[in-house]
């Protein structure tokens, strides 16, 4: 269970936090489909399969099928670059034995994922304080024999970090611009390369308000952060000359606090723009999986205000730390199959919105959110979120292509990378409890072979997956075990016909298809 979502709760009863948060974070050709499946024109019972001449073909699904066109053009719509998906963890963490050269299990899930980013963070940066000589291991300090963990478990996954350092303390005594030098000083020298920037204070816009600390309740403003911010910059630039900065890790106000951030500090002095993002109130009614799967619109104008002023600031941004529903999450929702579902569209409509990753908050072994759960370090489970991260990072880096799909009303989305070695890798996700789909897929260009690996949850007994079943996901029929290891079956292979092939994408699935 995580702490930190106690220290945090106030902020639920607090309005202009939820208000805060609710702005913030907040073809070409449609194939008809009946061209190629002759009396496919909609929700069918019977059909053929969808490769008749597949080696291994992808069995038909039981119960309504829809058929459903899916044309992905060559019009360029964001990318993915390496490191995009990411997770963060509290700075708490560092004083457990969590990252710690040793442990093997959460390193394999790691390096499952990667190489990427952990960002060392949460509200507990502005609560943990930097002991230059202590011995480590010890609430609620980071000591050097901490960071050498971290270095020994950055090294064995291949990951870069992005670190924390204490600003709320300033208010009460508890740091000061001299100690986050040390600090830094000191993590530069241990994580050397690891070390991809600093960050100063978390969730700094929320200073002013009660929750999170309430650091300087009532006497906080963006020109204020902006004194306090640049007087530790300045003490940390003096003895680390080439720290890269970044910032303001805003829990919200995108328009009144990150980018007018990024403007005042210009592009000389940092090297990324942070955001983060939650869509909800992890104790509100409302945040349920159904709501989970549903498209926010929220998230796509932030995303689209944190674009245009990225691109104007010449600043590359980053949501470095993210997850379903703050408070820790919603109970047997965050934790849930949705949140597998869900992490595929939130990551791809990041990427369309030109962000250069993500990072999902995490940690622990709550019945909320984390893509991992752990037990004092010791890892516990791959949770559902897991499998939606891992599924995107199989989907590989590259240009995304602009996709258009055609299925009736029906909660799905289409998703296309091109990657450097010239293949189109498609994500279909089928939000729809019952309805399957028939997929008829054009290409930009003529496809020599196409293969499909299916996510989906299935618990024992059951006759089909459950967006709010909290296990049972697999890849390919897989498994992510403790250890890392993942053995998917052989991909289903689908018949190709010049720049066309058909497949199903199951109710409640998700599909990814490598065409060569
Ligand atoms: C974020 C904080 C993180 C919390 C999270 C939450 O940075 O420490 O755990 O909210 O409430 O605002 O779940």
């Amino acid at each position: 269970m995580k702490t930190v979502n106690q220290i945090c709760s106030p902020k639920i009863h607090d309005p202009n936090f939820i208000l805060d948060r609710r702005f913030a974070v907040r073809g070409a050709i449609a194939l008809a489909a009946s061209a190629f499946l002759p009396g496919c024109t909609g929700p069918i019972s019977s059909h053929s399969p969808a490769n008749p001449s597949g080696s291994n073909p992808q069995p038909t699904p039981a119960g309504p099928i829809t058929s459903a066109s899916l044309t992905v053009t060559s019009t360029s719509a964001g990318s993915i670059g390496p490191a995009f998906a990411g997770l963060s963890y509290e700075k708490s963490m560092l004083y457990k034995p969590v990252f710690i050269g040793s442990n093997s299990n959460l390193i394999a899930l790691f390096k499952r994922l990667g190489p990427s980013l952990l960002r060392i963070g949460g509200n507990t940066v502005d609560q943990t304080v930097w002991n230059p000589t202590g011995p480590g291991q010890t609430s609620p300090q980071v000591a050097p024999p901490d960071v050498d963990a971290l270095a020994a478990f950055l090294k064995a996954t291949g990951w870069q970090c992005l670190y924390g350092i204490n600003l709320g303390g300033s208010a009460n005594g508890t740091t000061s611009p001299a100690l986050a030098a040390a600090e830094v000083a000191s993590v530069a020298q241990t994580l050397g390369s690891s070390l991809l920037g600093i960050e100063i204070g978390n969730e700094v816009d929320l200073f002013g308000s009660t929750c999170c600390g309430g650091y300087y309740a009532g006497n906080w403003s963006l020109s204020k952060f902006l004194t306090l911010w640049e007087q530790y910059r300045t003490a940390i630039l003096a003895t680390t000359p080439n720290a890269s900065i970044t910032g303001p890790a805003s829990a919200g106000s995108v328009s009144t606090w990150t980018i007018p951030f990024g403007q005042s500090t210009t592009k000389s002095e940092i090297t990324l723009l942070t955001q983060h993002y939650y869509r909800g109130n992890g104790q509100a009614p409302t945040s349920t999986a159904a709501n989970l799967v549903t498209p926010d619109a929220t998230l796509i104008s932030l995303l689209s205000t944190l674009k245009a002023g990225g691109q104007a600031l010449g600043l590359p941004y980053r949501i470095a730390e993210c997850n379903s529903y703050y408070n820790g999450g919603a109970s047997g929702v965050s934790n849930s199959y949705a949140s597998s579902l869900w992490v595929l569209d939130y990551m791809f409509n990041c990427a369309q919105a030109t962000a250069s990753g993500v990072n999902f908050h995490g940690g622990g072994n709550g019945t909320g959110y984390t893509p991992i759960a752990d037990s004092n370090g010791v890892v516990v489970a791959a949770r559902p979120e897991y499998y939606g991260i891992l599924l995107f990072t199989l989907a590989g880096q590259g240009s995304l292509y602009a996709t258009q799909l055609t299925a009736g009303n029906l909660n799905t989305t289409a998703y296309a990378v091109k990657t450097s070695s010239g293949n189109i890798n498609i994500v279909v996700i089928n939000k729809d409890s019952t309805q399957s789909l028939q997929l008829t897929t054009l290409l930009p260009q003529t496809a020599a072979s196409a293969t499909l690996l299916q996510m989906t949850q299935l618990s024992q007994g059951a006759t089909g997956p459950n967006l709010s079943a909290t296990g049972a996901v697999t890849i390919q029929g897989a498994t992510v075990n403790n250890d890392g290891t993942f053995s998917p079956a052989a991909a289903f292979t689908l018949s190709t016909s010049g720049s066309q092939f058909q497949c199903y994408v199951p109710a409640l699935s998700a599909v990814l298809i490598q065409v060569a």
